[in-house]
């Protein structure tokens, strides 16, 4: 594999494809538009399609997983995007007041008709894999309606949802590039479970989240002592109780159970990205 290209094409599934073909009109007829990304890696998370079709003007973009991301690189992205003009929010889908949140700016995003018959609001919800898009709607809908999973790939088709008050929801299958160029947004996505590593070394994969981490050492617990990617390591390595013979066998496990914690948010509040020139 070529250092700055990466292709998972083999994973790409087919249904991607035909997502998009079929969110093309529904972007330009949709009232409402919302995208759905990982709080902890808001750059990585964007995605060339939608930046090329979805108007602007009707898009709200909801930094989801909040609660899992480091509070302070979710203050300097709060600064950043509104520096940018964006509508957004930071979100946490399993937070009832969030969710009664997005609730009141779908409600106040609802044009006021005096027309006998309304036509219902229709809010599409969209983004990468994994981002919580289905959560977000079974919440909204007080029912578990849709599959949901923590894996990518769950939702297959797209599918309308009732929510009363005149607002109609639709659930999209995550939307992913079949090829992307660059390496270290391919381990972020990778991290955050927003597409299988199958492609990638997990070495790598790791190698990103050490990187991350070193920018934000007050995240981890404090008996974890380190000062480089090294001694994180072997820090990580004592504390999973794992067998020090490190063998090959070993050391994938090492690296699988580093994956799971990170992505549990077992290591701590962990963000991948921070705005353009700052630091923590
Ligand atoms: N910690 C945390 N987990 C969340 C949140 N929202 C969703 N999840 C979890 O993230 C995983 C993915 O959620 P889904 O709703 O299936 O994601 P999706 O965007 O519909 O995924 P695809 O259908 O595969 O594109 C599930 O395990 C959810 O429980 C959140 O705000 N915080
Ligand atoms: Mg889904």
């Amino acid at each position: 594999m070529q250092a700055d290209h990466f292709s998972f094409l083999s994973w790409f599934p087919g249904h991607v494809a035909q997502t998009k073909k079929k969110l093309y009109p529904l972007f330009q007829e949709g009232d409402l538009l919302l995208e759905v990304r990982d709080a902890r890696a808001p750059l990585a998370f964007e995605n060339r399609f939608f930046e090329r079709v979805v108007p602007k003007k009707k898009r709200i973009l909801l930094f989801n997983k909040m609660q899992l991301a480091n509070p302070k690189a979710n203050a300097l992205w709060q600064e950043y995007w509104k520096k940018e003009g964006e509508a957004f929010l930071f979100t946490n889908f399993h937070d009832a007041k969030e969710i009664s949140r997005i609730f009141k700016t779908v409600k106040n995003f609802q044009p006021k008709t005096t027309k006998k018959v309304a036509l219902p609001t229709r809010v599409i919800v969209y983004g990468l894999p994994n981002t919580g898009k289905s959560t977000l709607i079974n919440r909204l809908l007080r029912k578990n309606k849709l599959k949901i999973g923590p894996k990518p790939g769950v939702t297959r088709h797209l599918t309308w949802a009732d929510l009363g008050e005149e607002i109609e929801l639709l659930d999209s299958p995550g939307v992913i590039e079949a090829e992307i160029k660059n390496l270290k947004q391919a381990a972020y996505l990778a991290l955050l479970h927003a597409l299988e590593p199958q492609n990638l070394s997990l070495d790598h994969v790791i190698n990103e989240l050490f990187e991350a981490i070193l920018q934000q050492k007050e995240a981890l617990p404090k008996a974890l002592v380190f000062t480089d990617k090294e001694s994180l390591s072997s820090s990580l390595w004592e504390e999973g109780k794992f067998d020090l013979s490190s063998t090959p066998d070993q050391q994938t496990k090492f690296l699988l159970r580093t994956l799971q914690n990170f992505r549990e948010g077992k290591l701590g509040k962990i963000s991948l990205e921070f705005p353009p020139s700052k630091t923590l």
